[in-house]
């Protein structure tokens, strides 16, 4: 685990299961059908119950490089922003894209005013986006709207195995040096 802080906002990388991780709003790695399906968005929907589908079937979908919020059903969270990256090799333009949906996330903390919030690496599992440049945009794009006024206190980054944590740690290195 490390914690960098950013303005007055810590912000923590760790490994580890994003559905256990305690923060006011969890972010998921949602497809634009708003439907359900594996990796983080499994486990989100396994662990918030049926009455999740429910309101993401009312909703009806949300925009590739967008996110939208709903409640978070059995999971201690307040919210669930659920958040739609590019398919790597799919989407032109994926750069962009992915730095709006982390900018929808963000955009969401600030209507709700959330104090905390923990990001899975959007994109960079089924949607295949190769992990050193989604790590880069993601914690950018994090930099960025962490030097603008914001409600947050705490952002942190769920990395589940070992080589992504490895590189997003490089790469917040990186960005942080003088
Ligand atoms: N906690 C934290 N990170 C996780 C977890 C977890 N429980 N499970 C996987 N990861 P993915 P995407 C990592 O595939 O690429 C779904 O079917 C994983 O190792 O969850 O944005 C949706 O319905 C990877 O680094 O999301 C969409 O159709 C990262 O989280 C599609 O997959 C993202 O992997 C979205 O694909």
């Amino acid at each position: 685990m490390l914690t960098k802080t950013i303005n007055k906002t810590a912000l923590t990388l760790l490994q580890g299961n994003i559905v256990e991780v305690e923060a006011e709003a969890i972010v998921n790695a949602a497809n634009s059908g708003l439907t359900g399906g594996g990796g983080v968005d499994g486990a989100i929907h396994r662990a918030a119950g049926p009455a999740l589908k429910q309101e993401c079937q009312r909703i009806g979908g949300c925009p590739t490089g967008s996110a939208v919020a709903t409640s978070a059903g059995y999971m201690r969270a307040r919210y669930i922003f659920h958040a739609v990256g590019p398919v790597y090799g799919h989407h032109p333009n994926p750069e962009a894209l992915l730095k709006s949906a982390y900018q929808a996330c963000f955009a969401l903390a600030k209507q709700y005013h959330v104090k905390s919030i923990a990001f899975p690496s959007l994109s960079t599992g089924a949607y295949r986006y190769p992990l050193p440049e989604a790590a880069l945009i993601a914690l950018r794009t994090t930099i960025e709207q962490l030097q603008q006024p914001t409600s947050l206190e705490h952002v942190q980054f769920v990395l589940f195995d070992q080589r992504a944590y490895a590189i997003f740690e490089r790469t917040l290195h990186n960005l942080l040096q003088p």
